[in-house]
């Protein structure tokens, strides 16, 4: 099952420019940065609670203009992408959600931030929220 919330992705145009708002405007910091080519993304992780265990908000930049994020940025502009669920085993859960007709986007788990595996659902079977699935490295 669904543990807590891992994170709250957001799309933007410019990771530098993004990271530098949530900074000053809100005073979240920092806690990871990396790039994941095969997501297509440069992403930040950010926190109000960097030594804590609170949800993170995760600040998704493109790579390339066929990646999922530039795909979103030219649809909708910047804003919430997906909304990201720990979970202990990551194929477990999507079989659970598979056995209950969602599609899940990938047949065998990815890899996602910080080596965890992660799988989504496809947002018209969940309410019209792009939902990941995280198994923590
Ligand atoms: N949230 C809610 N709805 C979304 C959405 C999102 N993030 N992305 C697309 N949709 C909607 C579109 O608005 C569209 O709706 P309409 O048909 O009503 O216009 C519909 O879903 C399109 O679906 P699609 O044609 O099947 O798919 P797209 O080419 O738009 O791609 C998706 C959508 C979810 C399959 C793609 O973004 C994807 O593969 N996402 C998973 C990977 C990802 O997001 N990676 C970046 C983050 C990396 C990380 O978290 O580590």
């Amino acid at each position: 099952g669904l543990l807590r919330v891992d994170h709250v992705g957001i799309a933007v145009p410019d990771l530098d420019e993004a990271l530098a708002f949530y900074e000053r405007t809100f005073g979240l910091r920092c806690v990871h940065e990396e790039t994941n080519e095969e997501q297509g993304v440069r992403e930040a992780m950010v926190a109000a609670d960097p030594d804590g265990g609170g949800a993170r908000i995760q600040l998704l930049a493109p790579l390339r203009p066929d990646s999922a994020i530039a795909k979103f940025l030219d649809r909708n502009g910047p804003g919430l992408q997906q909304l990201a669920y720990t979970v202990r085993d990551v194929e477990a859960a999507s079989a659970a959600l598979r056995a209950r007709g969602l599609r899940l986007l990938y047949d065998e788990p990815r890899r996602g931030t910080a080596g965890s595996r992660i799988n989504f659902v496809h947002p018209k079977d969940a309410g019209g929220v792009l939902v990941e699935l995280v198994q923590p490295a």
